[in-house]
C-alpha cells in the first residue's frame, strides 16, 4: 500500500481554537481524523504529522525519503522563512503537495512568498479542510499515474 506523509507546522495543533476563525472551526484531531479516513477511502496510508520544530519537521521529510511515496505539507510559519525545509523537500523524490487553510495571498504580504512552494508539485490555499482533502485526492491521482 502507498503511503503518504502529511506534514502540519507550528502552531497548527491551534486550528480550530482561533476566535477570529482564520484556519476554521475544526479542531487539529478532527482535521487529522478527516484526513486520514479519506486517505483511507482512497486507498493509501497517511502518516499525518506535527511539530512547531523546524530540525523536527526537516528529519521527518528526510525520513519520508525512505518510508513515502508522497508527501503533503502545511508549513505554516516556516513556509515564510526555513530554507532548511525547501531542501529537504528538493531532496525528495516523489509528489509534494503544499496546502494551506487560509487564502495567504490575501494576508499580511509576508505571508505572499513560501519557499515550500519552489518544491511543491502543487499548491492548495483558502479551502480550509476542504483543500486538505482535495490534496489528498489529487495526491492519489498523482501515486496511481506514477504506477501507470
Ligand atoms: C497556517 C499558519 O499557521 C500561518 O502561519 C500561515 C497557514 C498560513 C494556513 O493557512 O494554514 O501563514
Amino acid at each position: 500500500m502507498k503511503t503518504v506523509m502529511f506534514l502540519n507546522g507550528p502552531n497548527a495543533n491551534l486550528y480550530g481554537l482561533d476566535p477570529n476563525g482564520t484556519y476554521g472551526t475544526d479542531s487539529f484531531p478532527q482535521i487529522e481524523a478527516a484526513c486520514i479516513a479519506r486517505a483511507e477511502a482512497l486507498g493509501f496510508k497517511l502518516d499525518f504529522r506535527q511539530s512547531n520544530h523546524e530540525g523536527v519537521l526537516v528529519d521527518w521529510i528526510q525520513e519520508a525519503r525512505q518510508t513515502c511515496d508522497g508527501l503533503m505539507i502545511n508549513g505554516a510559519g516556516l513556509s515564510y522563512t526555513s530554507v532548511a525545509i525547501l531542501d529537504a523537500l528538493l531532496a525528495f523524490d516523489g509528489p509534494i503537495i503544499e496546502c494551506h487553510m487560509s487564502n495567504i495571498w490575501k494576508r499580511e504580504p509576508f505571508r505572499h512568498h513560501s519557499y515550500i512552494s519552489k518544491a511543491a508539485t502543487g499548491v492548495i490555499a483558502g479551502l480550509g479542510l476542504q483543500g486538505y482533502l482535495l490534496g489528498l485526492t489529487a495526491m492519489q491521482s498523482m501515486l496511481a499515474d506514477d504506477a501507470a
